[in-house]
């Protein structure tokens, strides 16, 4: 998502603004800009780096006291320069983070006041409602908290006001924002990292927040939709980051923080089209249409949990896309001899792009004659993205946390999105059953967020399982991978052994394990594998062994002795092996707390790995 920076202080902020928007680039972005307010608005954009925005600000010897910078990834409108922000009303400059989903009205009551818009976003209409409101108030702060009251959607803002260049006004209401209190001036950003490097005394600002910033102080009313404005106290936390970390806020690790982040990066990844009503292959790069119509089968090539996004895929692409679909360990794949089948598309699968796997394994692809490919990352500037023909950013954020969490859930949005549109291309797909999986896409968030409301009973599951040696999982059909990523997790960070089986599998060896010391952990959706699956756990209970069930509230799966089942809320069709994913995660997590393992830096273990 787009970063935003913001500075009054003694002396030039240039420097600031644009080293804050260097250190906000890990999010992704296609344009930056930043305006000063020296008493009039200046403004530079560009479609470059934030290098380029750089340059032009050294060119043109950009030199202020306050102004507001932005890195956009776009949302509404394409990536030009006319849509980078800041936008510019009248005296007004804004900079927007999120999306403005009453836009379409709001413009169009705009245009009827007469307003010109001069881009195609939604953030544009909130510096004409600021211009608008500061015609009936004198006041820049309250013209801010009558303007975002007509707003819906999520966003963080910042504001200026050429008349007043000693203070900037910034919101918060569903997008990330804080402020940084600085010996020299006052700031806003998206996030610690960006002003680590003026200060370290940071003000988080919560939903519904509106803040008056000026050199000296500032000042936070929340202003809550429906609420009553009150000016509030915020604690001043003393950030404790080296300038390369990330914050961990109130978490106690960054794997329990990215877990929880999991509503919103999902929403962030899939945010292309969650306000679209199709979806369009541009999302994979300008020359996906051709290259996906061109596809006749899917080679995926990954390693560890992204192995695993890529076996649910295929469940995925051979159902609904009809194409034949083949995963591979990139570090089995680059070592054998495969037989090429032509049109295939090549997919590379890498939280950090830098799996040395995996590239391996897509450059030798590529030498057997493999033509497309395709990167799915959470890092833009890694070299998987500059190495494939086409490539989807995930927009998981930085994760810390050595086993991966939130890379996975957001890798399988992204590959639910191409399966979506590969199916489309080739006619598999109706306008129906598209809108359907929007509409199903839009609710993911809110599904996860009640997904992550088992953690007390998982917890409690937890308690039993850290005094185990062993556990096994199983699942079936697209749940069978959420069952191998599961006992990843598990020996991952709690160091149990930890071994997961498609169920039906079991009679065929693993059952001779099981016994009272065994627990066994079943991802048991209502899909129509669930009585095959019923019938799986009744072989493990007549062996004494403990079954832990992940059920849905309509799986039919009844607690009775040795039986234990925790309930998601809701069933989520195909996207159900992203929320199967959420209690497993929580499971690994808490017995890890429960063994006092060093749960972000498990032994052994590297976060990307870039060796053979
Ligand atoms: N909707 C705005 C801001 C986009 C954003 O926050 N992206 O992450 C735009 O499209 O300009």
């Amino acid at each position: 998502m787009c970063g935003i920076v913001g500075a009054v202080a003694k002396g030039n902020i240039v420097p600031t603004l644009l080293e804050g928007l260097r250190r906000l680039e890990y999010r992704g972005y296609d344009s930056a800009g930043i305006a000063l307010n020296n008493g009039a608005l200046h403004r530079l954009r560009t479609t470059g780096r934030v290098a380029e925005l750089s340059k032009l600000a050294d060119d043109q010897k950009f030199s202020g006291e306050a102004g507001i910078a932005h890195t956009r990834w776009a949302t509404h409108g394409a990536p030009s320069e006319r849509n980078a922000h800041p936008h510019i009303s009248g005296e007004v400059a804004v900079v927007h983070n999120g999306i403005i989903e009453n836009h379409e009205a709001l413009r169009q009551r705009l245009q009827n006041e007469g307003f010109t818009f001069t881009s195609d976003t939604d953030t544009e209409v909130i510096a004409h409602l600021i211009t608008i409101n500061l015609k009936e108030t004198p006041d820049l702060f309250e013209a801010v908290c009558r303007s975002v009251a007509e707003l819906q959607g999520a966003y963080a803002i910042a504001v200026m006001e050429e008349a007043r260049p000693e203070r900037i006004v910034v919101c918060r209401n569903g997008a990330p924002l804080l402020l940084g209190l600085g010996e020299y001036g006052t700031y806003a950003a998206s996030d610690a990292s960006a002003l680590l490097q003026v200060t370290r005394r940071m003000v988080y600002l919560e939903e519904g927040d509106v803040a008056e910033i000026h050199r000296d102080g500032y000042r936070i009313v929340n202003c809550l939709p429906g609420g009553v404005a009150r000016e509030v106290a915020r604690t001043v936390q003393e950030s404790e980051l080296t300038n390369e970390a990330v914050e961990m806020g109130p978490y106690a690790h960054f794997m329990q923080k990215e877990i929880f982040e999991q509503p919103g990066v999902v929403a962030n990844t899939l945010e292309m089209v969650l306000n679209a009503h199709s979806i369009s292959p541009r999302l994979f790069g300008n020359e996906a249409e051709n290259i996906f119509k061109d596809t006749r089968s899917i080679l995926i090539l990954a390693c560890g949990t992204s192995y695993h996004a890529g076996l649910v895929a295929r469940y995925w692409l051979e159902t609904v896309t009809g194409l034949p679909c083949n995963v591979e360990i990139a570090s089995e794949y680059r070592y054998r001899n495969p037989a090429i089948a032509p049109h295939t598309l090549v997919v590379g699968i890498s939280q950090s792009g830098e799996t040395a796997d995996t590239l391996a394994a897509l450059s030798y692809a590529k030498s057997l004659g493999h033509r497309h490919s395709l990167g799915i990352c959470n890092v833009a500037e890694s070299a998987l993205v500059r190495q494939t023909d086409l490539r989807f950013l995930t927009r998981a954020g930085p994760e810390i946390g050595v086993a991966s969490t939130k890379a996975f859930t957001t890798q399988l949005a992204a590959l639910m999105l191409l399966t979506m549109t590969l199916a489309k291309l080739n006619g598999r797909s109706s306008d129906k059953s598209e809108r359907e999986m929007i509409t199903a896409m839009r609710h993911l968030p809110v599904a996860l967020q009640h997904a992550l409301q088992v953690e007390p009973q998982v917890k409690a599951w937890a308690e039993r399982f850290s005094e185990k040696k062993h556990a096994l999982f199983l699942g079936r059909g697209m749940h069978y991978p959420i069952a191998l990523e599961g006992a990843l997790k598990l020996k991952e960070i709690s160091y149990i052994h930890a071994e997961a089986y498609a169920a039906g599998e079991l009679k065929h060896g693993p059952l001779a394990l099981v016994d009272k010391d065994m627990p066994v952990v079943a991802i048991a959706p209502n899909d129509a594998l669930l009585e095959k699956l019923k019938s799986n756990l009744q072989e493990v209970r007549a062996r004494g062994g403990e079954l832990y069930v992940f059920a849905d509230a309509d799986s039919r799966i009844q607690e009775s002795e040795g039986v234990h089942v925790i309930r998601l809320a809701e069933h989520a069709g195909l996207l159900s092996p992203i929320l199967h994913t959420i209690p497993l995660q929580l499971l690994a997590y808490h017995v890890a707390l429960q063994k006092g393992t060093d749960v972000d830096k498990p032994r052994n273990l590297a976060k990307s790995v870039t060796v053979e």
